[in-house]
């Protein structure tokens, strides 16, 4: 990833002014969550991406500008709160996220429970990650997190692992779209394990450099920036690796609408809609939607000999 890969700059270098400009190398200097407390300590706002001379906007590596934090944060899917895009910050708000606890197991050799504090300890890096909904509009986010596969790596998935299944949490106390009868919860997802291990796959645990806020899926949510939005679940709980295709909340919903695969693909659309374009939010005029969201370089591997068609 570009975005991950840009030298370190020494610390002497870093003034007030240079460090919004150099915020992703100053994260990686500070890391994780810490390196907001220091720009907020510079007098450096982290959270909001207006483009000036002084502070150029964060950009994608396709020099996409990222969304405002007030975007990403205040038009959300989360069906466990409410399908009401807007309505979910509100909800959210006082959603326990501690103490949090990860369980990671099935078919592994070291099956171990995690502590929020311990992954959070994993180190983490900033990624600037197109995501594009099922429903044909999109975002631009600057998540921080780490990769999936440095988790997979600890536990050591055993030769007859395949596929990885995450749950999410079910606090029904809190989540008052949990009595909605129509949907199979808890929200479940899955990738292939070689999905899963591609470096793209990002475990996130922040937003514009602060802790992830409830409604984007506080304390640890997947980003598989690859894929429709759906399979980037939100308040895992859970995540085994198994040996048959697991099922999926929304696969079990509509599975001739949700494929389990679900890579972005202009020209495979859903039956309701075309999924040739997207309204990125904050745009009026529509974009073309790119085949894997822009990420073919990295992923297209993963799919050689297999028909994106019938493996929508
Ligand atoms: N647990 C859970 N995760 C979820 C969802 C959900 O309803 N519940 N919605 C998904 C969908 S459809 C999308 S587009 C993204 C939206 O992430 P965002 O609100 O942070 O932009 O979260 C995904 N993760
Ligand atoms: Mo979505």
């Amino acid at each position: 990833m570009k975005t991950s890969k840009i030298p370190s700059i020494p610390s002497s270098e870093i003034t007030p002014e240079g460090v919004y400009l150099n915020r992703r190398q100053f994260m990686k200097l500070a890391g994780g969550a810490g390196a907001a407390a220091l720009l907020a300590a510079c007098g450096v706002q982290p959270t909001e991406n207006v483009a000036t001379p002084e502070t150029p906007a964060l950009l994608d590596e396709l020099g996409e500008p990222a969304n405002t934090f007030e975007q990403i944060t205040h038009y959300n899917n989360y069906y466990e709160f409410t399908t009401d895009k807007e309505g979910v910050a509100n909800l959210a708000e006082d959603f326990p996220t501690t103490p949090w606890q990860v369980e990671v197991g099935g078919l592994v050799q070291n099956p171990r429970t995690y502590d929020i504090d311990q992954l959070r300890a994993f180190p983490q890096e900033e990624r600037i990650y197109r995501l594009r909904c099922v429903e044909a509009w999109s975002m631009v986010i600057p998540w921080t997190g780490f990769p999936l596969a440095k988790l997979l790596a600890e536990v050591e998935p055993l030769t007859s692992a395949r596929y990885v299944a995450f749950t999410t949490k079910m606090d029904e106390e809190h989540m008052p779209g949990l009595k909605s009868p129509f949907y199979p919860w808890p929200y479940t997802e899955g990738l292939r394990l070689d999905e899963a291990m591609n470096d793209l796959a990002l475990l996130v645990t922040g937003l514009y450099g602060k802790d992830l806020p409830p409604q984007d899926g506080a304390p640890i949510r997947l980003a598989v920036p690859w894929k429709y939005g759906f399979k980037s679940v939100k308040s895992i709980v859970k995540i085994d690796l198994v040996e048959e295709m697991p099922e999926t909340l929304w696969n079990t919903v509509a599975a001739n609408e949700y494929g389990f695969y679900a890579n972005v693909n202009p020209d495979v659309h859903h039956p309701r809609w075309s999924q040739a374009t997207e309204r990125r939010i904050g745009e009026t005029k529509r974009r073309e939607t790119l085949l894997f969201n822009g990420y073919t370089e990295q992923v297209s591997a993963l799919y050689e000999g297999m028909s994106l068609y019938s493996n929508f």
